[in-house]
């Protein structure tokens, strides 16, 4: 194996048992505006240090895929997952919280 340590420490962490807080890890936010027909989704969250955002915000994301939007309107609480494509932030994970 040559991989660099950095890299088989990630795959570690990647791989350990705490994949199952993976889902836990979702960001908690709530739908502000839905523009299905940009592809574009406003949301107001939490911290989300893994986005490199310390503090809670309200910004645009972009969906990864538009039809994710579909079931969503503004007031909706949701939990996602993002992360930057191409210099944009992209949701690519959503789902409604209870
Ligand atoms: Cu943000």
């Amino acid at each position: 194996m040559k991989a660099p340590p950095i890299l088989v420490l990630a795959l570690a962490l990647s791989a350990s048992p705490q994949g199952a807080l993976a889902q836990a890890d979702l960001i908690d936010g709530q739908v502000m505006k839905v523009d299905q027909s940009a592809g574009k989704i406003t949301i107001k969250h939490g911290p989300a240090k893994r986005l490199g955002m310390d503090q809670g915000m309200t910004m645009v994301y972009k969906a990864q895929d538009p039809e994710m939007l579909k079931t969503l309107k503004a007031g909706n609480k949701i939990k996602f997952d993002a992360e930057q494509v191409n210099g944009q932030y992209t949701v690519t994970k959503i789902e409604k919280s209870k």
